[in-house]
């Protein structure tokens, strides 16, 4: 069942077995799952959990990299299927993300983009450490209908305000919607800053560009 399932998807991120994530990932698609829900109640919550534990000290920086390995070889395997969920839909509009300047946390953004091509968007994936400045470049070249940051540390989420300002300098803060998103980022963060849609997770994303569309 699906319960079963992202339980041992979870579990196995857990015990950083990239091999028994793979496995799972691939019996889920066997048994038609659904897989984003095995993407959001399985291998993140197994990632939330070890990341818990990194915070709490009984675990340490290595075994997170380990567990973002396992996590990453799920997603990869699930990649494609979603994908192919996605089919021929027509192009709801662009949409522009990265992971902010200072940080190299991508796996959380990395599924966002994926979710929303599979929604019908076309998404400009500008990677991770994204300088502000390009940012606002490509508000320019792309004419999004949003332009999404991912930040995951609180030292780096100050940075979205950034984004805000130097689009007012450009002249061109009118022209795009905001996007903001990441752990440590909230409603109340969004609402401060001025950005116009915070997402909680990816499906948030999608359910709330969807709207903007
Ligand atoms: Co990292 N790390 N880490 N880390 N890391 C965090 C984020 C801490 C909270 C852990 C902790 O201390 N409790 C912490 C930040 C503390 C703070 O706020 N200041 C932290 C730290 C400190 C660090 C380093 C500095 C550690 C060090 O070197 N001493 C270093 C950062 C270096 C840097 O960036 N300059 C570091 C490194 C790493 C890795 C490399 C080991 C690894 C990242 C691998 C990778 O991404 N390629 C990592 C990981 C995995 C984590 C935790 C454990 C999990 C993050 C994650 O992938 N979650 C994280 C703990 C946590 O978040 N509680 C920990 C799973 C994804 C699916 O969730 O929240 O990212 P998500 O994304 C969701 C959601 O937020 C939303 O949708 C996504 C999908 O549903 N969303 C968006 C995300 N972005 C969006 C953008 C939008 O526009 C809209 C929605």
């Amino acid at each position: 069942s699906q319960d079963e399932i992202n339980a041992r998807a979870k579990a196995a991120v857990m015990d950083f077995d990239d091999e028994a994530v793979e496995e799972i990932c691939e019996e889920a698609i066997e048994a038609k799952v659904d897989v984003v829900s095995l993407i959001q109640d399985g291998l993140t919550a197994g990632m939330n959990e070890v990341g818990d534990q990194f915070e709490q000290g009984t675990l340490f920086l290595p075994h997170v990299i380990a567990a973002s390995e396992a996590m990453s070889a799920g997603v990869a395997v699930l990649t494609p299927v979603l994908e192919a969920q996605g089919g021929a839909v027509k192009s709801k509009g662009k949409i522009v993300i990265g992971t902010i300047e200072g940080d190299i946390h991508s796996i959380g953004k990395d599924i966002v983009a994926t979710m929303l091509k599979i929604a019908g968007f076309q998404v400009v994936d500008l990677g991770r450490d994204v300088a502000i400045a390009t940012y606002v470049d490509a508000v320019k070249e792309h004419k999004p209908l949003v332009i999404g940051s991912s930040a995951l540390m609180t030292t780096t989420m100050v940075l979205q305000m950034q984004i805000e300002e130097q689009l007012k300098e450009a002249g061109i803060r009118d022209t795009v919607l905001t996007m903001v998103g990441g752990a440590p980022v909230t409603q109340d963060w969004a609402d401060k800053i001025g950005s116009d849609i915070y997402a909680e997770n990816a499906t948030d994303a999608v359910v709330k560009c969807n709207a903007a569309a």
